[in-house]
């Protein structure tokens, strides 16, 4: 209850801050912050080949990087519209650059439920890619549908991401989602993606992050890393930079799944900061920082890892 209490006038607090603030204009606009929403219906590209249609939507207007992007893809015969059997879908990641090119981590696709011509992915665009001639991604799919092979190449921007920076408070407003983090072990470019969930809730969340490395080929391929810990530190920096009941959370890793695994706490709804510290087996930190206290006293320094979410 005394949280409760304490919540509610920070809430007030912040309101007539707010009000009092010549910034009034901006925040009447509502809010600026991407994804405008977390739900894979923005249609983001189309394209058509034979007598098909391959439509990519995602919950962003424009792909932007890094970042986790979920994407559903659909396929439409566009001289039958009941012919929805799809098969063999694939898909493939490529990023073309003026010397050379590579790949990226992603999650392959598979149909959404209830249908045979949609189906779900994510692609982690590790590099923005700004011209669509010689610095651009592209995104290769494969389906069959009855005895036809579809065989499709989409060219796409992705803008560089613009993310919540921990030295400016400001900045959360209009900032994108960071769902893409990098560091690196022994010289070696790895990944931690945060990946999609579609509805965020006060209460117990599931989260599942995938740790990449960069394979020894050029970044053709991202092999899962099964052997670092990854811990989180859930943190509103807006709000006295306070901190969940369960403190910090250590995800466990499926190897089924190859993913890291757990449970997100969120007291409330508003901008989560993520701080994440990703350990070795001996429990010696390889990336990131512990929260930190202030001159004051006051856990408000936050690491250089994080990953975030709005809701
Ligand atoms: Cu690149």
């Amino acid at each position: 209850m005394k949280k409760l209490i304490y919540f509610a006038l920070t809430i007030i607090t912040l309101g007539l801050t707010t009000s009092c603030t010549s910034d009034d204009n901006a925040m009447d606009k509502g809010p600026t912050t991407n994804p405008d929403t977390s739900e894979v219906t923005t249609k983001v590209l189309e394209q058509k080949t034979g007598n098909y249609t391959v439509t990519i939507y995602s919950n962003v207007k424009e792909f932007y990087a890094p970042s986790t992007t979920p994407i559903i893809v659909e396929f439409k015969d566009d001289n039958d519209p009941s012919n929805k059997d799809f098969k063999e879908v694939a898909m493939n990641i490529m990023m073309h650059m003026p010397n050379h090119s590579h790949s990226a981590p992603m999650v392959q696709l598979t149909p959404v439920a209830n249908s045979t011509n949609k189906f779900y992915g994510e692609i982690m665009f590790i590099m923005a890619g700004t011209n669509l001639d010689n610095n651009y991604w592209e995104i290769e799919l494969k389906a069959k549908n009855k005895d036809t092979q579809i065989n499709t190449k989409l060219k796409t921007l992705a803008r560089g991401g613009k993310f919540y920076d921990r030295e400016n408070i400001v900045s959360i407003q209009g900032s994108d989602r960071r769902t893409l983090e990098t560091f690196n072990v022994n010289g070696v470019k790895h990944f931690a993606a945060l990946h999609h969930t579609d509805k965020f809730i006060v209460g117990k969340n599931d989260i599942t992050v995938s740790l990449y490395k960069k394979g020894d080929d050029m970044g053709m391929t991202f092999p899962e890393v099964d052997n670092l810990i990854v811990t989180i530190d859930p943190r509103m920096p807006d709000m006295g930079n306070h901190g969940v009941l369960e403190g910090i959370i250590t995800l466990e890793y499926n190897a089924n799944t190859k993913q890291h695994e757990g449970k997100l706490p969120l007291s409330m709804t508003g901008y989560w900061f993520l701080n994440l510290v990703i350990k070795d087996q001996a429990g010696e930190i390889i990336a990131g920082q512990p929260v930190k206290e202030d001159a004051n006293g006051n856990q408000t320094i936050n690491g250089d890892k994080f990953l975030d979410l709005l809701f």
